[in-house]
Parts: C-alpha cells; structure tokens; sequence
C-alpha cells in the first residue's frame, strides 16, 4: 500500500498548485504533481464542481497509485444564470485567462451597477485513497464578488484581476497572496478538507 503522507495533487493549473501547496504543506504531507506520473488531462464530463473534482482525483489516483486530492472550480455570474462555472477555464474557447476574461467583461458590457455583476467563485476538492475510493472526502466553498469593469492588479490567476472581493474596494488580483490563500473559495473548501483529513486517522502525525 501506498504511504498515506503522500498525495498527488490532481491539476495541470499552475495558478491552483501554487496556492494548493502554500495551504497543504503546513499539514506536513508530502505533496505529488500530477506531471511526475502522467501528462493527460482527465475527461471533465461532469456536470457540476463536484462531479469533475471527483473524475479528476479518480484519474490521479489510478495513474500515479497513490492517493490524489483534485479541485474543481469556476466563476459563477448571477446575471448569465451561473456561467461560465464549471466551464469556466474553457470559457473563450482557448484555454487563455485573458481571452477568459475579455469574454466575461464583453457578455456583461450592458450591466452598469457593480450589483448587477453579482459572481461568485466555487471550489470543490476531493480527496480519494485510491481510484475505487469509496468513500471520497469532498468539500466546497464559495467566495462572494462582482465582476469588475476592468482588469486589476497582477496577483492570482484566471478571473482574479476582474473578481472584486465583496467587502473590500480591490480584486482578488490586488490581494496579497496570503490574503486570498486565507480568505478565497480554495483556502477555505481546503480549510474544511483540513479538519475531515485529519479526521479520516489516517496515522497523520506519526511519522518522522
Ligand atoms: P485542472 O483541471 O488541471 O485543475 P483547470 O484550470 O482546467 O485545471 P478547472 O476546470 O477547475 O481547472 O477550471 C478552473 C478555472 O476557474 C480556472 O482556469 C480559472 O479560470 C477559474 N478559477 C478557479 N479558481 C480561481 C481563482 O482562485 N482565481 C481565478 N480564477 C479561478
């Protein structure tokens, strides 16, 4: 059996990785990319954030053989009933977050109030032991915002330079990434993976 500490990681986002890492590794596993055992990309066929974090964690698992965590997330807009979520790295048709972007700020160009570009992000993780996992850790979160009128800011990734936080006057974009890695849809879906990780006993803590 495979050492339990040890997790791949199931994403091909450079952008997730990072802020995945600077939230798990604190827990003391010994996290995997997906690229050291394998270079496809599972079919995201599900039709919300659950199912594909699931399809992902899945394909993970049964490439590397060891336990995989995967995150499925998205920006939700209210005034286009919930897109581009689950699509939304496919958004503009070429996997590039500022084609993404000049899409989302072209659909809402005739909303003029801030309330009328109400969005906000999801995140679902799961968590499999291996690829038959019958029991899989899931959890979700969400982060409330709006879609801004322009891009700002350069931090973060994908849709951050035009998701402005609710309750603070910048994007996601402008925060510090200690900030966001506190307080976005990731940081705290992985918050709660946190606590049922460390409550699935799965010997954490006792190793060297
Ligand atoms: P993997 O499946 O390999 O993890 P992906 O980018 O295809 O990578 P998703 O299908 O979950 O992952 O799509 C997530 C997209 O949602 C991502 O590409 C961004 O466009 C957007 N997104 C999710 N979280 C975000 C965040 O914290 N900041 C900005 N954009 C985010």
């Amino acid at each position: 059996m495979s050492n339990p500490y040890d997790i791949v990681l199931a994403s091909g986002n450079a952008g997730k990785l990072k802020e995945i890492a600077a939230i798990l590794e604190p827990l003391g596993c010994r996290l995997h990319l997906q690229k050291e055992f394998f270079s496809e990309s599972a079919e995201e066929t599900g039709l919300s954030f659950i199912e594909n974090a699931l399809i992902k964690a899945r394909f993970a698992a049964l490439k590397s053989g060891l336990p995989a965590l995967a995150d499925d997330s998205g920006i939700s807009v209210d005034a286009l009933k919930g897109a581009p979520g689950i699509y939304s790295s496919r958004y503009a048709g070429t996997g590039n977050d500022e084609d993404n972007n000049q899409k989302l700020l072209e659909e809402l160009k005739d909303l003029r109030s801030l309330e009328e570009r109400s969005a906000r992000y999801h995140c679902a993780i799961a968590f499999v032991r291996d690829a038959a996992d019958p029991t899989p850790l899931i959890v979700t979160a969400a982060w409330e915002g709006y879609v801004g009128f322009r891009p700002q800011g350069s931090g973060g990734f994908g849709y951050d330079p035009l998701f402005i936080v609710k309750g603070r006057n910048c994007t996601a974009a402008q925060l510090p990434p200690q900030v966001k890695n506190l307080t976005s849809h990731r940081a705290r879906a992985l918050l709660k993976f946190e606590a049922r990780f460390m409550a699935l006993n799965l010997g954490y803590g006792e190793r060297a």
